[in-house]
């Protein structure tokens, strides 16, 4: 591998869930493969999860690890040959090529603005870092994707599942504030590539990008959606036509306890009780996401180890 930038960065994804099942087996067996190399990790945004479980990934791995959270560096200059006499004090350029001294991967959170939807989707971000940076780039969630998510739930979803093609429902959920399209982007695409029968699920008007859905199954009515589901994934997204925006507040779309019926629950966390689902789903057997959280380790684990390989 050499960069992990979107799930198509995956050259074969059952050799790759297998391997993550083997490392969760087996944590420490390539402990010297990261040994005096250095992943360097950028946050723009807030985390929990991808900040814990990278970081533990890598040294599991014998990796160092150094963590800067990038609004405490100088401001960023994205834009080619601006003058910039203003808000920002370095440029990418800059700013890529040095922490490339310092570090042999690095990783990037950078949500969208959710604003500018030509802007949000060129991935000025990560395709910037990708453009100037001379070491490979992990995305831990960017502007349209996040991929290191996507991985978790596939091994969640391969470890758990009982059934060689189970169904798969992805439904969105109400959220008091406009949240990105990324985890869901991400989730639906990985799905595709996984022997699964999806079904999408969503008010009508929140139809994600429909070059990453495809011709992937929408149903607008989530009764019918989540009929005989083994494993129901909630997330909200805000409007992807009217770009950023919250169309919809409809607490009918909460997952209950009732609507699940006999299948899994997944998120990707942190997610609002009895806003996205409500607390009988959260608290019973049926919810797999703290599985889903430690798999982030051996997702995050053996896409460093498949970049390690390949320096
Ligand atoms: C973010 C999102 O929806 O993309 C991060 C999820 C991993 N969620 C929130 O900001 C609540
Ligand atoms: N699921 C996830 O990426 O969580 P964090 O935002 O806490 O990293």
């Amino acid at each position: 591998m050499k960069n992990y930038t979107t799930i198509k960065d995956i050259s074969n994804l059952s050799e790759t869930i297998k391997e993550a099942i083997l490392l969760k087996m087996n944590p420490f067996e390539f402990q010297d493969l990261g040994k005096n190399k250095t992943l360097v990790m950028l946050f723009f945004n807030s985390s929990l999860r991808t900040r814990l479980s990278t970081e533990k990934a890598a040294k599991n791995l014998g990796m160092d690890v150094m963590i800067l959270n990038i609004n405490d560096a100088w401001n960023l200059e994205f834009e080619d040959g601006t003058v910039m006499n203003v808000n920002t004090s370095e440029h990418i350029k800059e700013a890529a090529q040095v922490i490339s001294q310092y570090a042999d991967i690095i990783a990037v959170r950078a949500f969208p603005t959710l604003e500018d939807k030509a802007k949000d989707e060129s991935e000025y971000v990560l395709n910037n870092f990708q453009k100037y940076a001379s070491v490979p780039i992990i995305n831990m969630e960017s502007a349209t994707a996040h991929p290191l998510q996507a991985m978790a739930d596939a091994i969640t979803i391969s470890e758990l599942t009982e059934k060689k093609t189970p169904k798969v429902v992805l439904s969105w959920a109400p959220h008091p504030k406009a949240l990105p399209q990324a985890v869901a982007n991400s989730f639906v695409e990985m799905m595709q590539d996984l022997d699964v029968d999806l079904t999408i699920t969503h008010p009508k008007g929140y139809e994600l990008n429909p070059e990453i859905t495809r011709n992937s199954t929408i149903n607008y009515d989530q009764e019918d959606a989540l009929k005989d589901a083994d494993f129901v994934y909630v997330k909200n997204w805000s409007n992807y036509n009217d770009y950023g925006k919250i169309l919809s507040q409809d607490e009918n779309w909460m997952m209950t306890k009732a609507k699940l019926g006999k299948a899994k629950f997944m998120h990707c966390l942190p997610v609002r009780r009895n806003v996205v689902v409500e607390d009988a789903v959260l608290d019973s057997g049926q919810s797999v996401v703290i599985e889903q959280a430690n798999n982030r380790t051996f997702a995050a684990q053996v896409v460093l180890k498949q970049l390690l390989e390949n320096i």
